[in-house]
């Protein structure tokens, strides 16, 4: 099959070989890629070998070579961070692929697409600072979500339903049991004990997630990586949710009801504090 010379995109009508991805793009077609967000605070990357060790599992759990070394891509990185002169809050985005090949559902022996992008991005400051609303969803993915795969059908149509009752989150859960939030892990402390579901296969093991434990046990906080329910999350004394963008975020709100007194706890306030230091971040958000 000849494909047209002129492709009509979102940006208006370019030709084909203006287009860095034609149409049958292993990513758009199959979600057959993984993909990266980092924080740049400042200027400067955040947990940034964490993200790229995670790429890497991502890849070989997919079978994806990707065509560079760690350091190499880390370099790289760095470069593209210099030659934006970026020196403000920000996030890299990147992604890889299988490559661009005929439609057909094995491996097509082409080289990966890859690409990384960086954007403005402010701190979301009043909501680390009064917390958030979350509502509750059936964990519909699949058993691999350590996997930071392309294929976000459920997380995005759980989202949806997130901010269509006016919620920032939505909480997944598996026959009762909390796995994770459709684009953040899930923290509760409980009679001073901090909860979280283990780092298995149906979870993504979050960079923010690691670094939070680190820092909870460095405090004295009794840390338990064991899943709790539905119903004992309601119930927590403290909820906080973690991601690259989201940081450490408290939720005081679930379903409509108020985790205990509806504002962020004082534990979860300490571990926010702790984590702006531990980033290296300047501008305090809890002054
Ligand atoms: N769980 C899911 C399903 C996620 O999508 C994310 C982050 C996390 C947990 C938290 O992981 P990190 O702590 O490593 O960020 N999702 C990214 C995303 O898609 N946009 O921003 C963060």
């Amino acid at each position: 099959m000849s494909l047209y010379d002129y492709v009509l995109t979102q940006d208006g009508m370019i030709t084909k070989e203006a287009l860095l991805y034609p149409f049958e793009e292993r990513g758009l077609q199959f979600g057959d890629g993984v993909y990266e967000v980092i924080r740049i605070y400042q200027g400067t990357f955040d947990l940034l070998e964490e993200h790229i060790d995670r790429l890497f599992r991502s890849a070989e759990a997919i079978r994806l070579e990707v065509p560079f070394t760690k350091n190499e891509l880390i370099a790289s990185l760095q470069e593209l961070a210099v030659r934006n002169d970026v020196q403000t809050d920000a996030k890299l985005y990147l992604q890889i692929t299988r490559g661009s090949a005929p439609r057909e559902h094995s491996f097509p022996d082409v080289p990966a697409n890859f690409y990384a992008y960086i954007e403005q991005s402010k701190r979301p400051v009043p909501l680390l600072q009064q917390g958030v609303r979350a509502v509750l969803a059936d964990d519909i993915r699949w058993n691999l979500c350590f996997i930071k795969s392309l294929n976000l059908l459920p997380n995005i149509l759980a989202k949806q339903t997130a901010k269509e009752k006016g919620a920032f989150e939505a909480i997944l859960h598996k026959q009762g049991m909390v796995t994770e939030g459709s684009s953040s892990n899930v923290f509760i402390i409980k009679d001073q004990v901090l909860y979280t579901h283990p780092a298995a296969d149906n979870i993504l093991h979050g960079c923010v997630r690691s670094r939070v434990l680190t820092l909870a046990s460095k405090a004295g906080l009794q840390v338990e990586e064991t899943a709790f329910t539905t119903d004992q999350l309601l119930k927590a004394d403290e909820v906080f949710i973690t991601s690259t963008t989201s940081e450490i975020m408290p939720v005081i709100e679930i379903e409509g009801k108020l985790i205990s007194s509806g504002t962020p706890g004082d534990n979860t306030r300490f571990l926010q504090r702790a984590y702006e230091k531990e980033s290296g971040i300047k501008v305090t958000a809890f002054a």
